[in-house]
């Protein structure tokens, strides 16, 4: 589906074709979805419901509340950058940015896809991502813009961090690469109406160029991720899409907020435009993030979720972290267990021992 990068062998009269890691990564999601779609958790190896890996050790502690719900790893795990801009020791839910290291090169090693998002603290204020009290901060990041040379420390921090992601036999790491999420709202700086189409659209490429071309990180699969809308057009989805050339996966994050009709009705229709992009484009798609907060309805992945999914092609659905008092994914001792352990048996529902045999290289 995605343009090979052509390499000419040093010697030998023949050209070799060499797929870059995140084409091999595409192809690898491609054939992965003809089985069905795979299950995602964020931070999963960090806390949990009941336990915490992250504030009493550094250490790992080889737990996970899906691995202790259903006996195995969700096939994606999602990480967190927000706070290495600062060049801060912890991200922004403190876990340790060497542990993010670890346990992101750990879950690639046995297998797993891993994706990474990133909430920049404001540039401008010093608050956080939801600080959106100023509305010039992401043109003051652009070229010429006050921030713009304090920006470019921050992008260089996070291809730093991306440039350590290396297997043990020293190769690059394959990432799903998810930022400026949401956009079409507007609770982070860089959201609807914090900034022009235009302003939006030169942030994305700025980071891309920067991080693809600048630092020539070939292992990061660019994923455009807006927030559920249940409205989508043609029109007001390109507004902000930086291009089809920039982007591999489209997906949105899609969380049940209000009532279950609601949910359904809103991620149906969007489903059904985003899908139907993704396949005249020749892109991915994937519900970049979702869940029901703290999870009232015991039944809610087999009864709300699946059967939405089933519906369509989709690479996969990642849950949003499990932490104290904001959780969205399993645990053994959560009334909702049940129901997840059916999710799991499902024939469609793909977890790490269901994605393993096939390698990021499809050997
Ligand atoms: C949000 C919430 C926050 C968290 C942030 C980044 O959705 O879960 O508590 O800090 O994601 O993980």
């Amino acid at each position: 589906m995605i343009g090979a990068a052509l390499m000419m062998a040093a010697c030998g009269p023949k050209a070799v074709v060499e797929k870059t890691l995140s084409e091999q990564l595409a192809d690898r999601l491609q054939t992965l979805q003809q089985r069905g779609y795979m299950m995602g958790h964020q931070d999963d190896p960090f806390y949990g419901v009941t336990w915490d890996g992250t504030y009493v050790s550094a250490e790992p502690l080889d737990s996970s509340d899906v691995l202790r719900t259903v006996g195995d790893y969700p096939a994606v795990m999602g990480f967190d950058l927000g706070g290495i801009e600062m060049g801060d020791a912890r991200n922004l839910d403190s876990v340790p940015f060497s542990r993010i290291h670890d346990e992101l090169i750990a879950h690639c090693e046995r297998g797993g896809i891993v994706t990474l998002s990133w909430h920049p603290r404001n540039p401008r204020t010093g608050g956080t991502a939801w600080d959106v009290t100023d509305s010039t901060v992401v043109r003051n990041v652009l070229p010429g813009g006050e921030q713009h040379d304090k920006f470019q420390t921050w992008m260089q921090r996070v291809g730093d961090f991306i440039a350590d992601l290396k297997t043990s036999d020293g190769q690059p790491v394959p990432v799903i690469f998810r930022p400026w999420h949401e956009n079409n709202g507007s609770w982070f700086w860089w959201g609807q109406k914090l900034c022009t189409d235009d302003e939006f659209r030169a942030l994305w490429n700025m980071l891309q160029d920067y991080l693809r071309d600048e630092r020539g990180f070939s292992n990061l699969l660019w994923s455009y991720s807006p927030n559920l809308d249940g409205g989508w057009t043609e029109e007001r989805f390109l507004q902000r899409y930086p291009g089809n050339d920039r982007v591999t996966l489209i997906g949105e994050d899609a969380y049940q907020w209000g009532t279950e009709e609601d949910f359904k009705t809103a991620l149906t229709a969007d489903l059904d435009y985003l899908c139907d992009f993704a396949k005249r484009n020749d892109k991915l798609f994937a519900i970049t993030e979702c869940g029901l907060k703290n999870m009232p309805d015991s039944t809610w992945w087999t009864c709300v979720l699946k059967p939405i999914m089933d519906q369509y092609p989709i690479s996969y659905f990642l849950l949003w972290r499990n932490y104290r008092e904001e959780y969205f994914g399993p645990a053994p001792e959560l009334p909702c267990a049940a129901d997840f352990r059916q999710l799991y048996e499902a024939e469609n529902t793909l977890f790490l021992n269901d994605i393993k045999d096939i390698k990021t290289n499809n050997k």
